[in-house]
């Protein structure tokens, strides 16, 4: 067998000897442990809407006009202003306080015109560590916004297949977002620069943003007509991990491999949450709606709200607290769905209810602690998120319990898929100057596009993991139902189809199946998509190939895994919705 996968890495490492069988993740450089340690935590407030992160002003009826544009903004008191791109919708930025600061309010069912000018720096500035051997031209800043979760033509979707070169210096973007129902209920959606080969880049230096779309049921005020908590009570918290550097840039480090700049997984050893470091936030003892997004470039939350910091794992478990989750990606399900623990991959959303009635007066702590298997991330630990500090008086008390349905809510429930496709997720050549991932064990742009459902049908497609890490497959325009997850033989897949680059698509895993496939867990009972394909297990997903309306076929997407520098080099792939 030819083909080297971080698997087969890890474990002859582990058989080789002990300083092999360190974790790959330790050649990461932190060159900014001294000024980590200075970063005294929850000392700020958490930013909101309003408060911190913009909410957009539109350019005229239903169009906004974004700018991309660098700034520079204190994301903690002890560090100097850090530099930093945002999208500016024109007002300035006066009114983001951090490294996250905009938000978008759409209405489901309005369409949106919606611009995007780079007036940014012409090439990558020294902080930004780009690798011309995967950019398109060189070390030019070439941009490309992709409203991630959004139901548009492909001319709109901000996609490396229509658009390779991206936008540079003084060019305009321009898109129409259908906002179109069903395959775009009120749920939060977020924008994110997604330009070829740069996109971990892009987004590590600041190009992400959140689109909230509302409807009749979820106005977003309080009362509403589901009964959930709104308006200041509807807190947004993105979690995105950082390192800085000693004087308080973002610092994004380099391969030591010779030749090549990009690394495999950035992590950061600094959290911030809605793009401050270690905030707080000041909570009433009533209900709250949490909505949580993972903006990190690869790190897997595994998100949970509790009290003491108890060494006992049973204490510890006992302690947390029961949270209810509404929704996912692909928004409002049907019930609330209760849980303890939000494991959450770059991209994923959940949409969650906390009840702090019974902890007036109380200091709690959103954590995020160590995965469990099959969900597999290299990630360092980094437990601390964000203070929840209990006040002790309400000043509206909101509703008094958790609805036991949610109006306009739904659960994914597809018919039958005309076809089956199985795409492998490979990773070639770790540690060594070739090293790529890839799907079905090709380049992004240089084979023939093989995925081609027909507009209007329904296909399952089955990702089959033969790495050794959880990847969250996300796929433009459509949303999908999660089917199930089969434990299979990974390595004897891979012994009986591995070719150079990895086992090729189209490979059915079922004869390697080690056990009957496993139901979705319950907090995929709605639409998403983004789905965790864990190592050890292919992956089964169901969608429908819908276009929007006045969109025909045939129309070009992409799929791609979401951990950014995967996607990167070279986890991506279009497909192509035909006639
Ligand atoms: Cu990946």
């Amino acid at each position: 067998m030819i083909i080297t996968t971080r698997r087969n890495f890890l474990k002859y490492g582990v058989r080789a000897s002990a300083v092999l069988a360190l974790p790959w993740t330790a050649r990461q450089v932190f060159a900014a442990g001294p000024a980590r340690r200075r970063l005294t935590k929850y000392i700020q407030p958490l930013p909101l809407p309003g408060a911190g992160i913009v909410v957009a002003t539109p350019s005229g009826a239903n169009q906004y006009a974004f700018a991309q544009t660098e700034i520079a903004r204190q994301l903690h008191p002890d560090l100097p202003p850090t530099p930093l791109w945002a999208y500016d919708d024109g007002s300035g930025l006066a009114g983001q306080a951090g490294s996250f600061g905009m938000a978008v309010v759409a209405q489901s069912g309005t369409p949106l015109d919606v611009s995007y000018s780079n007036n940014l720096p012409e090439t990558y500035p020294h902080w930004i560590p780009v690798d011309t051997r995967l950019t398109p031209l060189g070390n030019q800043v070439r941009l490309m916004t992709h409203l991630h979760g959004a139901f548009v033509a492909a001319d709109s979707d901000g996609n490396p297949v229509i658009r390779p070169h991206g936008f540079g210096r003084g060019q305009t973007q321009t898109v129409h977002y259908t906002n179109q129902l069903p395959e775009n209920p009120a749920s939060l959606l977020w924008f994110h620069d997604h330009g070829l080969g740069a996109t971990r880049l892009n987004v590590f230096a600041g190009l992400a943003g959140a689109y909230i779309l509302r409807d009749e049921f979820d106005t977003g005020n309080e009362p509403n007509p589901i009964g959930i908590p709104g308006g200041a009570y509807e807190i947004p918290l993105v979690i995105q991990d950082r390192q800085f550097n000693e004087h308080g840039r973002f610092f994004y480090p380099t391969s030591d491999i010779e030749g090549v700049t990009w690394i495999g997984e950035y992590f950061g050893d600094v959290m911030l949450v809605n793009g401050k470091v270690w905030p707080f936030l000041n909570v009433e003892p009533r209900l709250y709606r949490f909505r949580f997004l993972n903006g990190c470039n690869a790190r897997i939350l595994n998100l949970n709200i509790g009290g003491r910091d108890d060494d006992d794992r049973e204490e510890r478990e006992r302690d947390r607290l029961h949270l209810w989750q509404i929704g996912a990606e692909g928004g409002m399900w049907d019930i609330p769905v209760r849980v303890k623990h939000l494991v959450l991959a770059p991209g994923e959303r959940a949409d969650v209810i906390v009840n702090f009635t019974n902890f007036a007066g109380q200091t709690l702590m959103l954590k995020n602690d160590k995965l469990h298997m099959p969900v597999s991330n290299p990630a360092p630990q980094l437990p601390q998120v964000m203070q929840i500090r209990v006040g002790t008086t309400v000043s509206q008390p909101g509703p008094s319990s958790i609805p036991p349905s949610l109006l306009g809510g739904r659960a994914a429930n597809l018919g039958n898929p005309v076809a089956t496709r199985y795409i492998t997720l490979n990773e070639f050549d770790p540690e060594e100057a070739p090293w790529f991932l890839n799907l079905n064990a090709v380049r992004f742009g240089r084979e023939p596009i093989t995925e081609t459902p027909t507009v209007g049908t329904i296909e399952d497609w089955v990702y089959i993991n033969v790495t050794g890490d959880t990847h969250p497959m996300h796929s433009h325009l459509v949303n999908f139902q999660v089917i199930g997850r089969t434990p299979f033989d990974a390595e004897d897949y891979e012994e009986a189809y591995g070719r150079r680059h990895g086992v090729p698509g189209g490979i059915d895993p079922t004869p390697f199946a080690t056990g009957p496939m496993l139901p979705p867990d319950p907090t995929e009972r709605g639409f998403k998509e983004t789905v965790k394909a864990n190592p050890g297990q292919f992956t089964t997903i169901r969608a429908k190939y819908d276009l929007p309306a006045g969109v025909t076929a045939p129309q070009t997407y992409v799929y791609h895994c979401h951990i950014i520098e995967h996607e990167d080099n070279d986890m991506m792939r279009p497909f192509t919705v035909i006639p």
